[in-house]
């Protein structure tokens, strides 16, 4: 790509939740199109595949490669990758042109459907030159991989859009997307919030309930953010469960933050 800078040979990331196995990668596009991200999913395991689902919906003949993917224990899946449909031309080094922007695409259950995907770094970056004669300058990238924590998608890139003594150069910049359903989840399917601290031999316990109106969300994730700490809880049928043991003596500030707003905090004092 661009007159032989940055090699991209295709391989993408595979990642895998309770036997179903979620696969992206680059292909040619049409024309003279040099690049689309694909998407293929397996529900036995990895024995067979779906039809290939494009997840860059741009209607330019800019290129898109180097996508990788993550899952999170609950189910979402985010999708990267570089992206040039913002801009009309590269130049290698040159800081006054812009050139590829991180895009991204999110799924909440776990690959069967994709939300609209989205701009995932902050800014067109410049295609970065790689100034050191040490280094072979069209290796980039190869080793983007994603992973998940419990509460986000985290993804690290290649970006220029520092330059250092007048051209832009390759920089590792990251950034991180919620594992939660992004406030997916509206505020009139909950019924309630309950927040106890429950004192227990061996320990107390600081619980916090969350009830919705019927199952439809079950497999779904909020988060439940105590004292500041987000903790991604997966909804089960109707139910949502967290439990701290040994929260320590005193009030805590215990606050569903995603979806968010639609109870106020609660703070528990501990004895
Ligand atoms: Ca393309
Ligand atoms: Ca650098």
């Amino acid at each position: 790509m661009f007159n032989g800078y940055w090699r991209h040979m295709g391989w993408g990331e595979p990642a895998a939740l309770n036997n179903v196995v979620h696969y992206v990668y680059a292909q040619h596009g049409a024309g003279n199109d040099a690049g689309d991200i694909f998407y293929i999913r397996s529900t036995d395991s990895g024995v067979t595949f779906s039809t290939p689902l494009k997840l860059n919906t741009d209607t330019t003949t800019r290129p898109q490669w180097q996508p990788n993917i993550s899952v999170s224990s609950g189910g979402t899946l985010f999708a990267m990758w570089y992206d040039a449909r913002g801009s009309a031309s590269c130049q290698k080094g040159n800081p006054g042109v812009p050139c590829y922007q991180m895009w991204g695409r999110k799924s909440t259950d776990n690959g069967g459907t994709w939300l609209a995907d989205m701009a995932f770094s902050d800014v067109i970056t410049p295609l970065p030159a790689q100034p050191d004669p040490g280094i072979v300058d069209c290796y980039v990238g190869d080793y983007d991989y994603a992973s998940a924590v419990a509460t986000d998608h985290i993804s690290a890139w290649a970006d220029g859009r520092v330059s250092v003594s007048g051209q832009s150069q390759q920089d590792t910049f990251f950034d991180k997307e919620p594992t939660g359903a992004a406030g997916g989840i509206p505020c009139g399917d909950l019924v309630s919030f309950q927040v106890r601290c429950k004192s227990v031999t061996g320990g107390d316990k600081l619980q916090a309930r969350l009830t919705l109106t019927d199952t439809s969300h079950s497999g779904e994730q909020v988060t439940i953010t105590v004292d500041g700490n987000p903790n991604s809880v997966t909804i089960n049928g109707n139910v949502a469960k967290l439990q701290i043991n040994n929260p320590g003596v005193g009030p805590h500030t215990v606050e569903l933050t995603d979806p968010a707003g639609c109870f106020p905090p609660s703070t528990p004092n501990c004895p």
